[in-house]
């Protein structure tokens, strides 16, 4: 009967959201794993038990296809996919005409201009006739051009950081994050060329049907990450406290005030900023509030 059941609500997805989406996910690495994070928290399910190429979701008109982060902009460029997740670095170096859907908020970082400790650093006019390492050819050479620098680009595929300390190049031109890869490698950063996260891309000539999956499931992302960092806080307060405790509350909209069957206490219910809570705590406390409970939301439909 439940299992009838389940069918039964697949199917009724698939005739009201139309054809089945394909999205391209990094298949390991730095972006897999918050990938697939988000995709289940929109509440779509994908048995990762057998790890093959493709793999449909369960509940939702969607499958995963695995690649190589550097297959997913081209794959989604010729419609092979019809959407994926990417770092805005791997799309710019590529060039590849991909329509940016939204941003995804993980997997920051920076492609930078980075030289050794001891060298003298004005601006990038320094590496003119310079030798400069890198696996982002294509936006270093744009840069380049853009300030009338001319160096010699050496094209490695990976550990580009070591290419100064080997007498390989003089600069690199790589991708840093928390900068500690710099730093052991007695590098300083210097021109921050892109700043780059992880995007959602879509194929430019998806079918009415697929746009309309491909909205469902944006609607369910940009909902999971409206909540994201979010709490939902019910405190108890005496009701000749409620104008000073309202005052602190920077809620999202008015919040909800009921009264207790206490006589003058009421219950106050908000969603705040996680930091911010932890900020305001302390005045919520000294103007009366009690029984605060703080509770993570799924998900935040504005
Ligand atoms: O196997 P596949 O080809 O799929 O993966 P890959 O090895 O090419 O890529 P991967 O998994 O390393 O990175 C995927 C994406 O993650 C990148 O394209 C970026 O968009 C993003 N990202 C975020 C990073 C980093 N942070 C990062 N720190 N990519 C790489 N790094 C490396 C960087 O190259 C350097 O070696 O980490 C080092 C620097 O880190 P810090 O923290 O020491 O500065
Ligand atoms: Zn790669």
């Amino acid at each position: 009967m439940a299992a009838a059941a389940i069918t039964m609500n697949i199917n009724t997805n698939r005739t009201t959201m139309g054809e089945t989406l394909r999205i391209a996910v990094q298949s390991k690495g730095r972006l897999n794993e918050d990938t697939m994070r988000l995709l289940e928290e929109t509440g779509i399910r994908i048995s990762t038990s057998k790890r093959t190429l493709l793999v449909a979701a369960s509940n939702f008109p969607l499958e995963i296809l695995f690649l190589r982060d550097d297959d997913i902009p081209g794959t989604v460029a010729d419609g092979t996919a019809d959407i994926g997740v990417v770092g805005l670095n791997e799309l710019e170096e590529q060039g590849v005409d991909a329509e940016i859907v939204e941003k995804l908020g993980f997997g920051a970082c920076r492609l930078s201009i980075a030289v050794p400790k001891q060298m003298e650093y004005k601006d990038i006019t320094s590496l003119q006739g310079r030798r400069i390492a890198t696996s982002y050819p294509t936006i270093l050479r744009r840069y380049l051009k853009q300030r009338g620098v001319q160096a010699d680009i050496h094209v490695i595929s990976g550990s580009v950081e070591i290419s100064t300390g080997i007498g390989l190049a003089d600069a690199i031109f790589d991708i840093v994050s928390s900068g500690s890869t710099l730093v052991s490698n007695n590098l300083r950063e210097e021109d921050v060329v892109l700043s780059s996260e992880a995007v959602l891309i879509a194929h430019r000539g998806l079918s009415e049907e697929k746009r309309g999956v491909m909205e469902e499931l944006l609607f369910r992302i940009r909902a999971v990450m409206g909540a994201a960092n979010k709490k939902y806080v019910l405190m108890n307060a005496p009701r000749e406290s409620l104008d000073v405790i309202l005052n602190v509350l920077p809620g999202i909209k008015s919040p909800t005030v009921m009264p207790l069957a206490q006589e003058g206490w009421c219950s106050i219910h908000t969603v705040l900023d996680e930091k911010c809570f932890w900020k305001i705590i302390g005045r919520l406390k000294e103007a009366g509030a009690q029984g605060i409970l703080v509770l993570p939301i799924e998900s935040m439909i504005l």
